[in-house]
C-alpha cells in the first residue's frame, strides 16, 4: 500500500530538476539510473505515456497518484 507521503517521495525522485512535473526524459533518467526490469525506450515511454492522462508531454502529481491508485 502507498500512501501519499510514498509517493509524493517517488514523484520527486523522478522529478530530478524539482519544477512539480515530470517529464519523459526525466522519467528515462530515472528508469536508466534505477534499472527498473531493463526497460526499453519504448517501453519506457509507453509507462510514461500510460501516466501522462492528458498527453501534455507532462506527468503532474495528481496524474502520478492517479496512476499508482488502484
Ligand atoms: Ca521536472
Ligand atoms: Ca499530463
Amino acid at each position: 500500500m502507498s500512501n501519499d507521503a510514498e509517493l509524493r517521495e517517488e514523484f520527486n525522485r523522478l522529478d530530478d530538476d524539482k519544477d512539480g512535473f515530470i517529464t519523459l526524459i526525466e522519467f528515462k533518467t530515472y528508469y536508466s539510473k534505477h534499472g527498473k526490469g531493463n526497460m526499453n525506450d519504448s517501453e519506457i515511454a509507453k509507462k510514461f505515456a500510460d501516466i501522462d492522462s492528458d498527453k501534455d508531454g507532462l506527468v503532474t502529481f495528481e496524474e502520478f497518484s492517479q496512476a499508482n491508485k488502484h
